[in-house]
């Protein structure tokens, strides 16, 4: 295909839109209406900075909404499957939200900053105006706003000794998902152990969009004896990791499946005993019993480049499933993907088949975890065709 893609002011721009710029990004994409690195021109090299070094990312686009005032506990609850109620200040929680048929809307991590006052970390959809007209029409006491917040990821292995040698010895005692308020080289920033792959790393979630441009060179200068590089949200290595992508895997608008199908049954809290959006549709899922369920893939041939778009999974002329997305992993030397399959194609379903291109490539299931290289022996992988 040949063609541009129009954007126009209606597309927002990061605080580190400069940065990645004169860094060489060569491909963006839009999430939450504002431009997202998609690459700098070289995958190989990216994908080997994020699972053997450190790479530095772009994720201003995941927006935050802020929820504060005297109900915002309450209407947090409210929102999500995920019983919250015992969360902790300076405790982040991946909890998912769903609409009133039971759907995933987004898939966010949640920061408690105090007893009155949160934010979620948004995928990618128009999540603001969700939360916003359900406090007023459910007359909560809070304010809904999209702050001055823009996270920034440092990814890998190498991530820790780097974010250490920023900010002090104490970012080795942050538990997994926690998060403290703190600053560097008077940039005001919050800095949490998360980020959207399984390689280990930190957030910075800077809180002056003024400032993007001189963190993002703090970062990378700091990184460049760790050889550290931008990157992007890494779509191998996610597949690899088994991460869900709010919006690839799923839509509510456009593909609509919920935490039963995608693998967070266990985020869904049918027995705390609180109301939440979805309740009842989601307790009627659980006792009917998902129809899909998440998993991974392996797919023979050549290696795979770039998957634009959804795949049905084939089963002679019978789609029994949707493999949302394909990559080639270099570590396991092998075509993967994942999707959703039909809730009656079990793990060693043969006569699996994907049509890619014109050209019909075989399919085998394997769970997210088996297809994950840093837990698996690749040999209980099936063999590549
Ligand atoms: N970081 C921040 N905000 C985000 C993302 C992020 N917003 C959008 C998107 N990513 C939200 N989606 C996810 C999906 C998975 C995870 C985090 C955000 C994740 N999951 C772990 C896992 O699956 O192993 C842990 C889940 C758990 O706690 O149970 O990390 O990346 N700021």
């Amino acid at each position: 295909m040949d063609f541009l893609v129009g954007i126009g002011s209606n597309i927002r721009k990061s605080p580190y839109f400069e940065a990645t710029v004169a860094d060489g990004v060569s491909c963006f994409s839009v999430y939450n209406h504002m431009y997202i690195p998609a690459h700098f021109g070289d995958p190989a090299a990216e994908y080997k900075r994020l699972t053997e070094g450190v790479a530095m990312w772009d994720v201003a686009a995941q927006r935050q909404v802020e929820i504060v005032g005297p109900d915002a506990m309450a209407l947090m609850q409210y929102l999500t499957a995920r019983d919250v109620s015992t969360t902790k200040i300076g405790q982040g929680r991946y909890v998912p939200l769903c609409d009133y048929e039971g759907n995933l809307i987004n898939d966010p991590v949640l920061l408690m900053l105090s007893d009155s006052r949160y934010w979620i970390s948004i995928a990618d959809s128009d999540m603001e105006l969700w939360v916003k007209a359900v406090a007023h029409e459910r007359g909560y006491d809070v304010e809904v706003f999209e702050p001055d917040v823009s996270p920034m990821a440092v990814q890998g292995p190498k991530a820790e000794d780097l974010v250490a040698e920023l900010f002090g010895e104490w970012v080795r005692d942050v538990k997994y998902f926690w998060f403290r308020e703190t600053e560097l080289q008077g940039i005001p920033l919050v800095l949490a152990r998360s980020g959207w792959s399984k390689q280990g790393g930190f957030e910075l979630y800077l809180t002056d969009e003024s400032r993007g441009g001189e963190l993002w060179n703090i970062v990378k200068n700091a990184g460049s004896k760790y050889g550290i590089g931008p990157g992007a949200p890494n779509d191998v290595e996610r597949v690899e990791s088994g991460l869900l992508s709010y919006g690839s895997d799923a839509r509510h608008i456009s593909f609509p499946a919920n935490p039963f199908e995608l693998g967070l049954g266990k985020l869904v809290d049918l027995e705390s005993g609180k109301d939440f959006i979805g309740r009842d549709a989601l307790a009627r899922i659980k006792a009917e019993g998902a129809r899909r369920r998440y998993t991974g893939f392996v797919i023979s041939g050549n290696p795979i480049t770039g998957s634009e778009n959804q795949h049905p999974l084939l089963r002679g002329e019978t789609e029994v499933g949707i493999i949302t997305e394909m990559v080639f992993s270099p570590r396991l030397n092998r075509n993967i993907g994942i999707g959703l399959v039909d809730g009656d194609i079990t793990a060693d379903a043969d006569g699996l088949t994907v049509v890619l291109n014109g050209a019909t490539r075989k399919v085998a299931l394997v769970s997210t975890a088996e297809q994950n290289p840093t837990t698996v022996r690749s040999k209980s992988l099936p063999a590549r065709a």
